[in-house]
């Protein structure tokens, strides 16, 4: 079974995606999700000018040699770029060789480990009154988890609070849009959102928040500490991870779950955090770290210490992800919990899935392959719209992080 054609499609239903498409000699065909949030363009040359070459004329089973052959074989390894063009190529692969094999996904990676896959949702407010509003409409909608962000007194556009949609996405104007950041407000508000959440809707629902990389250690060893009465499922993103050891001191600080690596490409990014035991989630997802072959290196990985996977799932991850991630969560033994951030009517058009949602768990379905395919007509009805993410700025003006 040999590669015949392979096609980079970018398309804008809503937002942007890149999507990979192999086609076989044989007439299969698999798809990969290769979004980059707001470097769209970058992954996409990178695909069709240095990889879709070296693919052509390969043998489509061969998908651990295409993994080590795009990794080792570029030289330069590593980095956003570079290992999301290997995901697409590695999720289009597995997707090929389940069609061939007639089994979904998850069968051909050793079968399901669990029923259904646990999800979180996005509850955003203006302020406290409305996050406690939203996460109570998720309760109603069956979610038996959810994230809750509020907007932060004296702040304007803090993260995470979206316009009364099921889904937030920050990647808004082709220029960034400036925020303003005050770590000293944030610390204040936060514990008083939870309090709030607490009395409202009790301990039966878990509930998380994610800091976004906005606090140093000792500020987040301060959040977490703050928020253990709340008993979080997790507290995610407290602080910038390029130093893993960093997380040491929050680590000793607190005992509110931590979760970390939406950013991560490999490995290498999160293998002090695990073994160290500074972290109880890893939010590594498919498209971000190098498709289903080095996720599942980073799962084993962190079974051994007892860490479980958190996939991160925003709506920048297109739902070709969100299909292969779904997969895998059905398979991998040390599941945590799947974030999920509902797409928009048009990207779902686009991208026909045979995945569900019912009763607060996402179904991957039972179609050959990860079950998710790209109307390639109607992709061509949305061009490429460039849009990047917002940055922040400290009140003085310094640059922070968003
Ligand atoms: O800001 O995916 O947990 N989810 C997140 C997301 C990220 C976006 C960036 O593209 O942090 O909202
Ligand atoms: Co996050």
């Amino acid at each position: 079974m040999q590669i015949a054609d392979v096609r980079v499609i970018t398309s804008c239903p809503g937002r942007n995606f890149v999507t990979l498409k192999i086609v076989t000699d044989e007439g299969v065909y698999g798809i990969g999700d290769a979004t980059l949030n707001g470097r769209e363009r970058a992954v996409a040359a990178y695909l069709e000018e240095h990889v879709a070459p070296l693919l052509i004329g390969r043998d489509a089973r061969r998908i651990e040699d295409a993994w080590q052959l795009l990794y080792r074989g570029a030289y330069w390894r590593r980095g956003p770029v570079t290992m999301r063009a290997i995901a697409a190529v590695d999720v289009a692969l597995w997707d090929i060789k389940a069609k061939a094999a007639g089994m979904p996904l998850y069968d051909l990676l050793g079968g399901k480990s669990r029923e259904g896959v646990l999800v979180y949702g996005h509850a955003n407010g203006a302020d406290i009154e409305e996050t406690c509003d939203e996460v109570e409409r998720y309760i109603g909608l069956g979610y038996k988890a959810v994230r809750a962000q509020s907007g932060v007194p004296g702040l304007d556009k803090p993260y995470g609070v979206g316009r009364g949609q099921m889904f937030y996405e920050p990647a808004d104007a082709a220029l960034p849009t400036e925020t303003i950041w005050s770590t000293s407000k944030y610390l204040d508000h936060t514990p008083k959102l939870f309090e709030a959440l607490r009395d409202r809707v009790g301990f039966g629902v878990e509930l998380l928040h994610d800091a976004h990389h906005r606090l140093t250690p000792l500020e987040a060893a301060r959040l977490g500490k703050s928020l253990e009465p709340y008993r979080l499922f997790w507290l995610e993103d407290v602080t910038p991870a390029e130093n893993q050891e960093a997380f040491r001191l929050v680590r000793q600080h607190t005992v509110t779950p931590l979760a970390v690596g939406e950013i991560f490409n490999t490995l290498w990014d999160c293998k002090d955090l695990i073994q160290e035991q500074l972290i109880d989630f890893i939010r590594t997802t498919v498209v971000g770290a190098g498709g289903i072959t080095h996720l599942r290196r980073i799962a084993d990985f962190a079974a051994v210490w007892q860490v479980r996977t958190g996939c991160h799932g925003a709506t920048d991850l297109s739902p070709v992800t969100m299909g292969a991630a779904l997969h895998f969560d059905t398979w991998v033994p040390n599941f945590g919990i799947q974030e999920y951030m509902r797409h928009t009517a048009e990207t779902d058009a686009v991208f026909p899935h045979a995945y569900r949602f019912e009763a607060g768990l996402l179904f991957p379905g039972d179609t050959p392959g990860h079950g998710v395919d790209i109307d390639e007509t109607l992709a061509a009805k949305y061009p490429y719209d460039p849009k990047q993410l917002p940055i922040a700025r400290l009140e003085d003006g310094t640059m922070w992080n968003w």
